[in-house]
């Protein structure tokens, strides 16, 4: 019997407080309004940036919510007005929209639409959210929400894949592996343009970075240096192509003058895969003074400074910023669960772990203790 046009209850991992663990509730979804697709969730990981909103205090107006936007499913049903996708297609959430729109959707080289900046309230703190749990709203997180069998997000924040896609492989495309893996070479977007035969370093080694390791690889670096505090991360980043890795906990001297020493005069393209402001400024000062680029990806809290010498930068170095690998989402993300398909890229090693939904807790105390890179969960 169609589900169309109905609220569908369903079981869904409900976070009612700060710092209270997950909560497996029954939940109501209701049905997509007008842009709007409902998803039955076949796959969804458990990102690092879920880590960071589990240890944050300072949001008391957050709950209740369902976390979770690292995703993928089937379309159950569509609202007015929709036209790229249709009941039963395979479909990728994306946190970052691409609304096609704004400036940025517009301009070829750019990709932080302008919807991602509003989806911080939308969908969350405004009656917009489709959950609701013992009768109180429940909100959605970055406008998405995947720790849950059924979700609603807008259209311009699904993509649509091919139809024999793996769904619990090609779920970590929707964020941690597309937000590290850019730097291949040919790419329409690229976030540091790493050169073939060139020094690397890359600071955090989870699945993020992981991923960025295999785009420097990919883009034909010589040497690809990780660096972690968690040793145990260093045999998966050696897996996937860092030349070396090292911890900073071994040294007396500081990181960046270890990576001097490593390679003579500084690495040409270092990425800060963390979201820590004392790593970001090692990570600047560890490129090479005339040509080093250094690429934040990890994202800091709303009270982090990064103080940063300014004369590092006299001599030509450049740290630049960037989101979701600098895809554009709707566009870019079919083409790489294609080249997925073709075996142009593996996603396998980034997965360490796979667990049914009802696990939630399970799966954030194995990130919380590192022994995890992704935990694929299973509505
Ligand atoms: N020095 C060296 N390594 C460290 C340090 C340190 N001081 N602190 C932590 N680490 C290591 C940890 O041991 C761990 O191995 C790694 O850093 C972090 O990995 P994970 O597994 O916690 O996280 P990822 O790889 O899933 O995600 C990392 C991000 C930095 C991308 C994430 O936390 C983040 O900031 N996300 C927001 C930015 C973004 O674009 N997100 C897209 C939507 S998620
Ligand atoms: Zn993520």
């Amino acid at each position: 019997m169609s589900t169309a046009g109905k609220v569908i209850r369903c079981r869904a991992a409900v976070l009612w407080k700060s710092g209270a663990p997950f909560s497996i509730e029954e939940v109501e979804v209701a049905p997509p309004k007008e842009k709007e697709v409902r998803i039955k969730i076949v796959a969804t990981g458990l990102c690092g940036t879920e880590m960071k909103m589990l240890a944050r205090t300072d949001l008391p107006g957050l709950y209740p919510i369902i976390l979770g936007h690292e995703g993928a499913g089937i379309v159950e049903s569509v609202g007015g007005g929709v036209n790229t996708v249709k009941p039963g297609d395979k479909v990728i959430i994306l946190f970052l929209p691409q609304c096609g729109e704004c400036s940025s959707c517009l301009n070829s080289g750019e990709n932080y639409c302008i919807k991602l900046k509003q989806s911080k309230t939308a969908l969350m703190s405004d009656g917009t959210s489709r959950f609701t749990c013992k009768g109180k709203s429940v909100k959605q997180f970055a406008a998405t929400s995947t720790f849950t069998e059924y979700t609603v997000v807008r259209e311009d924040s699904i993509a649509k894949i091919d139809a024999s896609a793996p769904l619990e492989k090609v779920c970590l495309i929707s964020c941690g592996f597309s937000t590290g893996f850019s730097t291949g070479p040919g790419k329409a977007v690229e976030m540091a343009q790493v050169t073939p035969g060139s020094t690397c370093a890359v600071f955090g080694l989870g699945g993020v970075g992981l991923s960025v390791i295999m785009g420097c690889k990919a883009a034909g670096a010589a040497r690809i240096i990780g660096v972690d505090i968690n040793k145990d991360k260093f045999k998966k980043a050696e897996e996937v192509g860092a030349t070396e890795c090292i911890s900073p906990q071994d040294f007396k001297k500081p990181i960046q003058e270890v990576l001097f020493d490593m390679t003579g005069a500084g690495v040409e393209f270092c990425f800060e895969v963390i979201g820590n402001p004392d790593t970001v400024a090692a990570a600047v000062a560890s490129c090479n003074e005339s040509h080093g680029v250094c690429v934040i990806v990890g994202l800091m809290s709303a009270t982090d400074q990064v103080r940063i010498h300014g004369n590092l930068f006299f001599s030509g170095r450049t740290l630049k910023g960037s989101v979701f690998g600098g895809w554009k989402s709707r566009e870019h993300v079919p083409k790489l669960v294609s080249d997925y398909i073709e075996k142009k890229f593996n996603l396998e090693p980034l997965i360490t772990h796979t667990l049914n939904l009802d696990k939630i807790n399970e799966a954030s105390e194995l990130m919380k203790t590192g022994k995890c890179i992704r935990c694929v969960l299973l509505p």
